[in-house]
């Protein structure tokens, strides 16, 4: 018989029943996935990504609960690499809902004929490196197996979904759901009575928009958020023309800014001007949609210090305008961590549900759950009865989605055992020991896809170096990897994104390492930093 290594295969070609072989394997069919394959493609390499879901779009396939959209707006949110895509596609909404999010991937994939190298329904259990071959080897859960020079974890920074371990959950009558595995065919909540466990970004979302359904909605709150008004609208067609004109602008300012918005920070300090100008510009910005309120506010608003506490004053009362009840009022204000410590959630009516006769607000920080029952959740004081629970209780972020693959480096080492106290990476792209992995999904937050694209344009940079200059792996040196985890945790150690208990630093998942899970550094300084590794012959990496 043939050895299937022997073969060359063609593109993107599957050639034996036994191992398939390719240059690159990309794990996911995400945002980040399928412009890494694009790009590989593109290069000449023979591609093939494997796909958990039954279609593409990762995040925005997978999380199709009610209220699901886009925070950043919608035209910064779009790939940047093809002109004609970008004046083919109308974004209808300021910020899109995932209907529509999930329709433009499946466009991009259909467009650029992606889909003959992706195989959907194909959840990767394991990836080892075999080092006499310099070859690595997937297996997914249905046995088909496939080898790759190079192998690209887009997995996603947030889609290994965390349901807490409540006792009893087996017993529950009724149905309940994690909002990222949120059925296909969806839910019918109209008559029933709906608990939501969770109040961040996605809970925020979620309950908003079900609130309008449900005969009654109760929501399990532990911490309370700071949350401002998204301000959503159509785009009309003037707008949406000079959108399309202005799209090198737009994505030049993203590429200015920290988190690769399009808002910039106001310069000044929020303290160097008088109360009364100060206040002028909170108010101004509140009635501005999406993030402006905050990334485009005097710079010290998102720094740990007075400034930072003077705004979160400022929302705080914002919340309790909104609500008649000033018990419940006092619940939702959040005491207990500083503004922008916790990723920020828009919201489109939010408070206003807990004005509705039909939503009961529970603080379970006050009286915990302590199992769920076969009619309900059962909390410290209290039995509430329900016919579904809904958990918008988050992620086992970064690290979750590379756990759940069994990989294993050099000398069989595993990457989990590795990460058990954080990521150790060089750049969060690759770890020492695991040659040729990429591990993309852990190098950056921010504006998703601003943040993406340049970063696998630098890996399939990389990997083309790689191949040009006949080397066959690359991966950091210890000294790198040992300098930039420190890095990490130093200069991490300053930022707001690591002063509160949550998914940034692995303070959600209980048993988790405390670390900084992505990069502290802004988007430019971490594009400069790439660039100059990169002009230095890859200082950092070991290439043989
Ligand atoms: O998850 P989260 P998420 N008992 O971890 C609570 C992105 N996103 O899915 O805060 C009771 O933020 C937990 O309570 P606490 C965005 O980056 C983007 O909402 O830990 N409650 C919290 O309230 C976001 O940050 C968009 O005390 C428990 C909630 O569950 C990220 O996804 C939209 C509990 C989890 O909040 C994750 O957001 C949505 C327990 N045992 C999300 N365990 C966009 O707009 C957890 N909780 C693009």
């Amino acid at each position: 018989m043939e050895n299937p290594l022997q073969q060359t295969p063609g593109a993107g070609t599957a050639l034996t029943e036994e191992v398939a072989q390719f240059d690159a394997i990309i794990i996911g069919a995400g945002i980040t996935g399928l412009y890494q394959l694009y790009r590989l493609r593109q290069l000449g390499l023979s591609v093939r990504v494997y796909e958990d879901g039954a279609g593409v779009g990762g995040t925005w396939y997978w999380n199709r609960y009610p209220g699901a959209r886009f925070d950043s707006e919608s035209y910064t949110y779009g790939y940047s690499f093809s002109e004609e895509l970008l004046q083919e596609w109308d974004w209808k909404e300021h910020f899109s809902g995932q209907p529509e999010n999930e329709r433009y991937l499946n466009y991009v994939a259909d467009k650029f004929d992606l889909r003959r190298d992706i195989r959907l329904n194909a959840r990767v259990a394991s990836a080892v490196y075999d080092e006499r071959e310099n070859i690595w080897q997937i297996q997914t859960e249905d046995g088909h197996r496939a080898r790759a020079q190079f192998l690209i974890t887009a997995v996603g920074l947030l889609s290994a979904h965390y349901v807490p371990d409540f006792a009893g959950l087996d017993s529950f009558k009724g149905a309940w759901c994690h909002t990222g595995r949120w059925p296909k065919e969806g839910m019918d909540l109209r008559g029933k009575r709906v608990g939501v466990i969770g109040t961040g970004a996605t809970g925020v979302q979620l309950i908003t928009e079900i609130a309008k359904e449900v005969v009654h909605l109760t929501v399990f709150q532990r911490t309370a958020n700071y949350c401002a008004p998204l301000r959503n609208g159509p785009i009309d067609p003037e707008t949406q023309r000079r959108i399309k004109a202005s799209y090198p602008e737009i994505f030049k300012k993203c590429s200015e800014t920290p988190g690769s918005f399009m808002h910039q920070f106001d310069p000044r300090s929020a303290l160097e001007v008088s109360p009364e100008e100060r206040l002028a510009q909170y108010e101004r910005l509140w009635a501005e949609p999406g993030f402006k309120k905050w990334l485009a506010n005097f710079h010290d608003v998102m720094i740990p210090g007075e400034a930072n506490e003077d705004y979160a004053k400022f929302v705080r009362n914002k919340i309790r305008e909104r609500i008649k009840d000033p018990v419940v009022a006092e619940k939702l204000v959040p005491k207990d961590h500083m503004f922008g410590s916790k990723r920020l959630p828009c919201e489109s009516g939010y408070y206003e549900v807990y004005n509705q006769d039909n939503v009961l607000l529970v603080d379970v920080r006050e009286a915990p759950i302590e199992r769920i029952t076969p009619k309900g959740v059962k909390t410290a004081d209290a039995e509430y009865e329900l016919d579904v629970i809904i958990f918008a209780t988050g992620y086992d972020a970064v690290t979750g989605s590379l756990n759940r693959i069994d990989i294993r480096g050099e000398g069989g080492q595993t990457l989990k055992a590795k990460f058990a106290q954080g990521p150790r990476t060089y750049m969060g792209i690759q770890s020492a020991g695991f040659p040729n992995l990429f591990t993309i999904n852990s190098a950056s937050v921010g504006n998703f896809v601003r943040a993406a694209e340049p970063l696998v344009d630098w890996v399939s940079d990389c990997i083309c170096y790689v191949r040009n200059h006949q080397f066959s792996r690359i991966s950091p040196t210890p000294q790198a990897e040992a300098a930039w985890t420190q890095h990490v945790a130093e200069a991490g150690a300053k930022i707001l994104r690591t002063q509160a208990d949550s998914w940034f630093v692995g303070a959600n998942i209980p048993g988790k390492a405390r670390a900084l899970l992505t990069s502290p550094d802004s988007a430019p300084v971490m594009r400069a930093k790439r660039a100059e590794v990169a002009a230095k012959g890859y200082e950092g990496f070991l290439l043989q």
